[in-house]
């Protein structure tokens, strides 16, 4: 019967909610816990005060709905075009994160996520279930981990054997007691290019990153002024951070997404600095809205463009145009 009832949540969530990836674990709490533990006490979090408030919670679905017994974790590709030539600092144009130039994913997820929670109900009267996407305290990639759907790479991103790792993830925690899929195992092997290829050495190790030098953080999370000496590193990044994932091997050949959903908006994925540097508030709210840009407000906007023209000029003249 639960067995049967899997099946079936699998197969909705693929054909009927176009989720790529979807697997199943318990909602048994999470080893890693103690390592998220040590990543605060270190300090690695930065200012993401709710990681540290939360730590407590992260590790164990339960906390997130009391009486939980399974996890469905989903994931969507935005492995939607094929990976445009890194600006170099002295660039015309700002860096957006592949992930922020379309559609915001937690919009996406949690509306397919809501429609799979009213399936399961549905077959199992009497269940209850939460959506999670991102927000809600738990860890994620693990989970996603744990039922199968990838591994975490020395780069600390899910990586699956066929989509690589330009994905996004959401879970649906559910009462009801669903028939787990063996955990995915680890693939990176002796490869260690993305923990040489990070313009801001933010990696302690593999999959050890500390936060507070990474330029996602410092772009999307960080609210004060940015360190000065990593600025020659963040500049072109106008919000987040590919390069540990475009140099994986592993995103190569991974197949083109086509879930529409997620296809790229047009002007994110070329915004030049001249263009930016131009726009009022309302006009950056416009540009925003609906995508995952919409984070960042406008003196933090005014910031980051600050930080990518002085990261030019501290590059070097050759390197401003
Ligand atoms: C905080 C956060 C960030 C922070 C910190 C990133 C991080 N690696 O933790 C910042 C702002 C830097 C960030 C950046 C990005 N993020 Co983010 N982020 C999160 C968030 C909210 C929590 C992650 C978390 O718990 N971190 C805590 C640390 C301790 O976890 P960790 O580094 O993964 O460590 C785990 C393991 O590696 C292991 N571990 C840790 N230390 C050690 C040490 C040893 C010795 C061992 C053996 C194991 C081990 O245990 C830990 C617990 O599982 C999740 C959503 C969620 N609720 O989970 C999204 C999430 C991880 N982010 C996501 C994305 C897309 C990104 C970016 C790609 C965005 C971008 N393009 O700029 C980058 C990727 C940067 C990178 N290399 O990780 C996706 C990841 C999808 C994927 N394929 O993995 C998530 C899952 C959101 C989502 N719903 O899709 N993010
Ligand atoms: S996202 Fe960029 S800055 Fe952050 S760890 Fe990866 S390469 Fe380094
Ligand atoms: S670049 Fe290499 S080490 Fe890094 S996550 Fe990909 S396969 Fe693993």
């Amino acid at each position: 019967m639960a067995t049967e009832l899997a099946g079936e949540i699998k197969t909705h969530a693929r054909q009927a909610l176009g989720f790529d990836l979807v697997g199943i674990t318990t909602a048994e709490p999470l080893p890693g816990a103690a390592h998220l533990a040590r990543w605060v006490t270190d300090g690695a979090h930065g200012d993401m005060a709710y990681m540290a408030e939360t730590a407590h919670l992260r590790g164990d679905p339960r906390r997130l709905l009391p009486g939980a017994r399974s996890v469905v974790c989903v994931a969507m590709s935005y492995h939607t075009e094929p990976e445009p030539p890194e600006p170099g600092p002295g660039a015309r144009h700002a860096v957006v994160a592949r992930y922020a130039r379309r559609k915001d994913y937690h919009t996406v997820i949690r509306r397919r996520l809501v429609r799979l929670g009213r399936f399961i109900g549905e077959h199992a009267p009497g269940s209850r279930w939460r959506p999670a996407v991102d927000t809600a305290p738990v860890l994620e990639k693990e989970l996603a981990q744990r039922a199968g759907l990838g591994w975490l790479g020395k780069n600390t991103c899910l990586i699956n054997r066929n989509l690589g790792s330009e994905l996004l993830l959401g879970e649906l925690v559910t009462t009801v007691a669903l028939p787990p899929d063996e955990p995915e195992t680890d693939h990176c092997g002796s490869c260690t290019a993305c923990l040489e290829a990070c313009p801001t050495r933010a990696f302690d190790g593999p999959g050890r990153l500390d936060a507070r030098r990474c330029i996602s953080y410092l772009t999307i999370e960080h609210r004060g002024p940015m360190p000065e000496v990593l600025l020659p590193a963040v500049a072109p990044h106008l919000f987040g951070c590919d390069i540990c994932q475009a140099v994986c091997p592993w995103n190569r050949h991974a197949p083109r997404s086509c879930a529409s959903a997620l296809a790229t908006r047009a002007p994110l994925g070329e915004l030049t600095l001249a263009g930016l540097e131009s726009l009022d508030e309302a006009g950056w709210i416009a540009l925003a809205a609906g995508t995952p840009l919409r984070r960042l407000d406008f003196p933090r906007l005014r910031r980051n463009l600050a930080a990518i023209t002085a990261g030019r000029r501290a590059a070097g003249p050759d390197r401003e145009e």
